[in-house]
C-alpha cells in the first residue's frame, strides 16, 4: 500500500475514506482535517481561549497536540479523581498529563476532587444510596460540574473534549435502541451554552476513528495511559462498540454514516425542542452553578452529604 500524496511506504490504510497516507503525510492530514471541521461546524476562532479536558489517554492528549499545532491557545484540565483499581489508575493518568504538558511548556490545570473536597470520587460514591454500584454516574456529574466551574472562572471561551467518533457512534447506538429522545437532541459535536453560566462544549475529534487517533498518537510519538479506567469494564457502551466494530468491517464507513446522518436528521428537525430549560435553571445557593435542581445543584448535594 502506497502513500496516496507521495507514493512512499503508507504507515495506514484508511478503508472507509479510501485513503492511505505514509507517516509524514498521515501527520499534517490530521490536524488539517480537524481544522477544516473545527471551521465546519463554527467550533472556535483563533481569539477563543480553549479549555481542553485531558485523562492522559491518547484522544484527549492528541486534541490537545493537534489545536496547539494548530495555533489555538488551549490549556490543559486535568481532574484528579482518585481512582486506584489496584493499579493507581488516576495517579497514572495524572504522571502521562503533566509530562505530556511539561515537554511541550503549557499550562495545565489540576483539580483534585479528594482535595478540594474531602472525598475521592469512589469515597463520594459509597456514600449514595447506590453506592455498591459503579462509581460513574457520581463521577460523571462531578466532572460535568467541574470542567464547567474551572471554564467559567477562567474566563475560557470553550470546553474542548477528546471524543472521537467511535464514542459518539456508541452513544447514539444507545440513544437509539432506547430511544431517548431528550438525550438524542443534546447529543452533538457542539453544545451551545443553554444558560448564561454555561460554557460551550465542542468535540473537535468527532469525525475521527479511534484508530486513526491511536495512529496519530503513536506517530506523534505521545505517551498515553493504555488502560482504560477499571470503572469502565462492562460498559454499555463498549458491548455497543464491539457490535458498531462488526457492522464497519464489513462495511467500511458505517459509524461515520450513522453519525452524521443522525446530525442531519437533527438539522431537518426530526427531534422536537423540549419546552424547559434555560429559564428554568437557577443558581445553585452553594457553588452558583446553573441547575435544575431547586436549591443545591447535584454535585454540591454530592458533596455536602459526605
Ligand atoms: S465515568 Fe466511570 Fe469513566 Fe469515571 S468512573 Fe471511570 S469509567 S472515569 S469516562
Ligand atoms: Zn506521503
Ligand atoms: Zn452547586
Amino acid at each position: 500500500m502506497k502513500c496516496k500524496t507521495c507514493g512512499e511506504k503508507a504507515a495506514i490504510n484508511m478503508r472507509q475514506h479510501k485513503l492511505a497516507l505514509c507517516k509524514e503525510h498521515y501527520l499534517s492530514w490530521i490536524p488539517a482535517q480537524a481544522q477544516r471541521f473545527i471551521a465546519k461546524y463554527k467550533m472556535f476562532s483563533p481569539e477563543d481561549k480553549i479549555l481542553v479536558a485531558i485523562s492522559g489517554g491518547k484522544d484527549s492528549l492528541a486534541l490537545w497536540d493537534i489545536l496547539i499545532k494548530l495555533g489555538y491557545q488551549a490549556d490543559g484540565l486535568y481532574i484528579g479523581l482518585g481512582i486506584d483499581g489496584g493499579f493507581g489508575y488516576s495517579d497514572k493518568s495524572l504522571h502521562f498529563c503533566q509530562r505530556f504538558a511539561d515537554r511541550r511548556g503549557l499550562k495545565m490545570i489540576v483539580v483534585d476532587v479528594a482535595e478540594t473536597y474531602g472525598s475521592s470520587i469512589p469515597e463520594l460514591n459509597s456514600k449514595t444510596p447506590r453506592g455498591k454500584d459503579k462509581p460513574c454516574a457520581v463521577c460523571g456529574t462531578s466532572k460535568r460540574n467541574l470542567m464547567n466551574r474551572v471554564a467559567r472562572e477562567g474566563n475560557y471561551d470553550v470546553l474542548a473534549t477528546g471524543h472521537n467518533l467511535d464514542d459518539e457512534a456508541a452513544v447514539l447506538f444507545g440513544n437509539t435502541l432506547n430511544w431517548l429522545d431528550n438525550y438524542l437532541l443534546r447529543q452533538g459535536p457542539v453544545l451551545e451554552a443553554e444558560h448564561s453560566g454555561l460554557v460551550r462544549k465542542v468535540k473537535p475529534l468527532f469525525r475521527f476513528y479511534e484508530r486513526e487517533m491511536a495512529a496519530y498518537a503513536l506517530l506523534k510519538g505521545i505517551d498515553y495511559i493504555y488502560d482504560e479506567c477499571p470503572h469502565s469494564e462492562g460498559a454499555k457502551t463498549i458491548y455497543y462498540k464491539e457490535i458498531l466494530n462488526q457492522l464497519e468491517s464489513n462495511r467500511p464507513g458505517t459509524k461515520l454514516i450513522f453519525y452524521l446522518n443522525f446530525l442531519k436528521a437533527k438539522e431537518r428537525g426530526v427531534f422536537a425542542e423540549p419546552e424547559i430549560r434555560k429559564e428554568e435553571m437557577k443558581a445553585c445557593e452553594s457553588c452558583g452553578q446553573p441547575t435544575m435542581a431547586p436549591h443545591k445543584c447535584a454535585f454540591c448535594r454530592l458533596v455536602e452529604n459526605t
